[in-house]
């Protein structure tokens, strides 16, 4: 159903910007779990690019409001770089986090692609949390907890201009959904600039159904969608290994629902499947999840379709 068939797996293996150590044992966790095997079986045709390289993790208290800037930096350049690539070679990048904080180079090489190709875009920012800190307004310093608001021009000069372009997206581009962790300062920015949030009290009372079909409303043949799944937006009796657990989250069907909604627009052009922490898990089950719901992005379905 989806356009991509084209898969280069791209693994960031870091935890620079995170507040527990352990996503940077994720891509590997993902590669464990038959990833790259799942979407075979779809028909998909997958290149494995391996690792980024990238400075390890100093462990530091934070300075001027941020965690480990420079090595965040390094980061999420390297992945600017990996991903921008893959899309300039007709594939469809996936991330394999790594921590959220690398959300940002991600999404800053595809709004340079779509730059470059005259595309609009669509980001589908799947989370507890709306990791739209400052560091005027963070609580822990952690980056991973500020790639949106980079994204949009908020942020320290380095991270802000990666992509080439400040700001390197507008607000209005991106769609939330699973939101349930919000500090108070972030709360307040957060409806400053209008991010358009579907958190968990909208998902209660309208559905996933209903979530989806505005989340996924007005794009057209030209939009590319680039959905940012931080696993933690799934509820932690599901999704065990993440640093960030909180209650409250999609339910396994409501996460189905989600992906394959995402499948049925035919739209879906990157990815990024971030947070996964393998220290935390049980059992990998945490990433055996995690390719199930990528399953699904690539159109596995129930038997009503095909
Ligand atoms: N994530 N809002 C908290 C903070 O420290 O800024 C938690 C951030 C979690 C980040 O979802 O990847
Ligand atoms: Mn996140
Ligand atoms: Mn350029
Ligand atoms: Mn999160």
């Amino acid at each position: 159903m989806t356009a991509a068939r084209h898969v280069s797996l791209i693994g960031a293996p870091t935890d620079v910007g995170a507040g527990a150590r352990g996503a940077s044992m994720g891509p590997e966790a993902l590669r464990v779990a038959g990833l790259a095997e799942a979407l075979q079986a779809h028909g998909v045709e997958v290149k494995d690019c391996g690792n980024l390289a990238g400075p390890s993790n100093p462990w530091q208290p934070p300075t001027a409001g941020y965690r480990h800037l420079d090595e965040v930096t390094a980061w999420n350049q390297a992945v600017h770089d990996a991903v921008y690539a893959e899309l300039g070679g007709g594939r469809m990048p996936i991330l394999l986090g790594g921590d959220h904080c690398l959300g940002l180079g991600s999404i800053a090489a595809v709004a340079h692609h779509c730059r470059d190709t005259g595309k609009k875009l669509r980001v589908l920012w799947l989370d507890a949390h709306a990791d739209f800190n400052t560091s005027q307004l963070t609580p822990s310093g952690n980056i991973h907890g500020m790639p949106v608001a980079c994204l949009c021009g908020y942020g320290p000069q380095e991270l802000i201009q990666i992509g080439g372009k400040v700001p390197a997206i507008d607000p209005k581009w991106i769609r939330q959904i699973g939101i349930r962790s919000v500090d108070p300062g972030e709360k307040r920015f957060v409806h400053e600039v209008g991010l358009e949030v579907f958190d968990m009290r909208y998902i209660d009372e309208m559905g996933m159904r209903h979530t989806m079909e505005l989340a996924l409303a007005t794009m057209d043949a030209n939009t590319h969608l680039h959905v940012s799944f931080d696993v933690d937006f799934l509820d932690p009796d599901v999704a065990p290994g993440v640093g960030t657990t909180i209650p409250g989250g999609p339910t396994y069907r409501e996460a189905q629902l989600c992906m394959e909604m995402i499948a049925d627009t035919g739209r879906l052009a990157s990815l990024d499947i971030m947070e996964l922490n393998p220290a935390l898990d049980v059992r990998n089950k945490t990433a055996l999840v995690a390719v199930d719901l990528v399953e699904s992005l690539f159109g596995k379905s129930t038997l009503m379709r095909k």
